[in-house]
Parts: structure tokens; C-alpha cells; sequence
């Protein structure tokens, strides 16, 4: 397959900077190759523009969205991005910036075509600005997505083909308290940390391939670095504890690549400024190259 890979150098939707040199660290650490590894042949499209933090108002609190006009504006052009890139048959691959760009993804993706996510994020990311106790964006994005909450009728944010039964959350181990009883009140499937300890890797993320392609055309996955444990990804904003190991993260990539079934894909929350060696651009090279069918032999 042919993937188009699309820079968004944003941390508008983060807690703090460095985020925005995410494409450039995943780029570095040698993604093109290890994806023509894979068999893939991948174009860069190089990256969206993201307003300047120079050029913008520092008064960010203003509603607890904070730098919602930005996200907006990288949300539409992103979204655009991934509906023409799939409109010409190529599988659009999103290099964030943090995971506020998933929603132009889910956006993009689901515009013409009935979707699944898979989301493997230690956060929920089902916050709204009524919720959020940071105010981040980052930590709103499937709630944008779904059009839960304040974001009902939010036409940017809002992703058309894209219903709470086939989104699958994995791995959850860090959740706001009303994002839970968010969560709760929705039709999302969620597997989290214990449910991994339980059942294996292997059980969960062909459970989630089942609830992601359930009438849908393909498969949106959206792949937050701070889903692996700290150890194994340093370079994140948000680290928690306990989350999945190298082997694991690889074995759901796979899983992914034999079904067949993805769409579009993004890589977030890298955050270079906050790693040792690049190490954690480097892993997402790796598991981008799984996910897209690098076999061993
Ligand atoms: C937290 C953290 N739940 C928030 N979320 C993060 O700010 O809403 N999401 N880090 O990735
Ligand atoms: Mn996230
Ligand atoms: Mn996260
Ligand atoms: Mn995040």
C-alpha cells in the first residue's frame, strides 16, 4: 500500500512544549525506512502549518478549552488532509503533535466512510471543556469526535461516519472522574490495564479489531506513545506508570496488520525535549512498520 504521511507540529492541545517537534523526531529516528521495511511506499507530505505560539494570544485560559481557536484550524486543515489522501488511495499517517490532532484525523477519516477507532492511550481522552480539569485539549479528543457533551453539534469536531459502538479504548489507566462517568454513560467499549493482566495482549486487541470493524469500512488507529509503559517511552508528556511493555505493543500492531482492516493511523504525544536518544520517536518507527505488516522472516 501507499501511505502519505502528514507532519502535524502542534502542542496547542498539550500541557506543555516540545510536542510540536514530534514530526521532526519521528522522521529522524528513520520512519520512511523502517515503513519501507514493512513493504509500504510512503510519501511525506510534508507538515500542515500550525499558527506560530509567537503570533498568537498568550491568553489561553480564556474558556477551559484552552487554545481551542488553534486546534480548530489545525483540525480543518488536517482533516482535509487525510479525506484527500484516502480520496487518491493512499492510508493517511498523522505524526503528531498531541493527541488533539486525532480529531482532524477521526474528522478526515470518517467524512465519506463509516469508521471504527481503536484507541491505545494510557488517557480516555473523553473529557469536554465542562469536565477537564486541566482545560487540554489533548485530553478531549474522542469526546470531540463523538460529539459528546458541549461538543454535540460542534461541526469541526465532529467526525460524521463515527459511532460510540465501534470505538475501542486499550489499555485506560488514567481517568479524570467525570471523564469516567463520561465514559460510562457511553456505548465505547473500554479494555483497560487489568483487562490486559487478565486476558493477554492478544484477546483484547482482537476483541477491539471486532468491535472497530463491526459494520465499519476500515479502522482508524490512534496510537498515544503513553500507552506503553514509561520505560519503554520516556519521551511523553503525560507518563503513567504501568502500562504495556515493548513485546506487547508490538504484538497488537501486528494483530492490527493481519486484519487488514486500517484505514489511517496516527502516532502522538511524542515529545523529543523530554527524551533521552530519541528513543521514543524511534520506538513509534518500529511499531508504525508493525502495524503496517513488517514481518520477521
Ligand atoms: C487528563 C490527562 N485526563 C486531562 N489527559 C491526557 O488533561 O484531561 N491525555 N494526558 O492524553
Ligand atoms: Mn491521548
Ligand atoms: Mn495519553
Ligand atoms: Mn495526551
Amino acid at each position: 500500500r501507499n501511505v502519505r504521511i502528514l507532519g502535524a507540529p502542534t502542542d496547542y492541545g498539550a500541557n506543555r512544549r516540545g510536542v510540536d517537534m514530534g514530526p521532526s523526531a519521528i522522521r529522524y529516528a528513520g520512519l520512511a525506512g523502517e515503513l519501507e521495511s514493512a513493504g509500504v511506499s510512503p510519501t511525506d507530505a510534508g507538515d500542515l502549518a500550525v499558527p506560530h505560539h509567537a503570533t498568537r494570544d498568550a491568553d489561553a485560559g480564556a474558556t477551559n478549552a484552552k487554545h481551542v481557536k488553534e486546534v480548530e484550524e489545525v483540525t480543518r486543515s488536517l482533516a482535509d488532509a487525510v479525506s484527500t489522501a484516502l480520496a487518491e488511495g493512499t492510508t493517511p499517517l498523522a505524526l503528531g503533535g498531541d493527541h488533539s490532532i486525532a480529531i482532524g484525523s477521526l474528522v478526515g477519516s470518517a467524512r465519506d466512510a463509516d469508521i471504527g477507532v481503536i484507541w491505545f492511550d494510557a488517557h480516555g481522552d473523553f473529557n469536554t471543556p465542562s469536565t477537564s480539569p486541566s482545560g487540554n485539549v489533548h485530553g478531549m479528543p474522542l469526546a470531540a469526535a463523538l460529539g459528546i457533551g458541549d461538543f454535540a453539534g460542534v461541526e469541526w469536531a465532529n467526525a460524521a461516519g463515527l459511532k460510540e459502538e465501534n470505538v475501542a479504548i486499550v489499555g485506560l489507566r488514567s481517568v479524570d472522574d467525570a471523564e469516567a462517568e463520561a465514559i460510562r454513560d457511553s456505548d465505547v467499549t473500554v479494555y483497560t490495564m487489568s483487562d490486559i493482566d487478565e486476558r493477554g495482549i492478544t484477546d483484547v486487541t482482537n476483541d477491539a479489531l471486532d468491535v472497530a470493524t463491526d459494520g465499519t469500512d476500515g479502522v482508524h488507529i490512534s496510537l498515544d506513545l503513553d500507552w506503553l509503559d514509561p520505560r519503554e517511552a520516556p519521551g511523553v508528556g503525560t507518563p503513567v506508570r504501568g502500562g504495556v511493555t515493548y513485546r506487547e505493543a508490538h504484538a497488537a500492531m501486528e494483530l492490527v496488520a493481519r486484519s487488514e482492516a486500517m484505514r489511517s493511523f496516527e502516532l502522538v504525544e511524542v515529545n523529543p525535549i523530554l527524551d533521552e536518544h530519541n528513543e521514543t520517536a524511534t520506538l513509534a518507527t518500529e511499531l508504525a512498520a508493525s502495524a503496517f505488516g513488517k514481518r520477521i522472516l
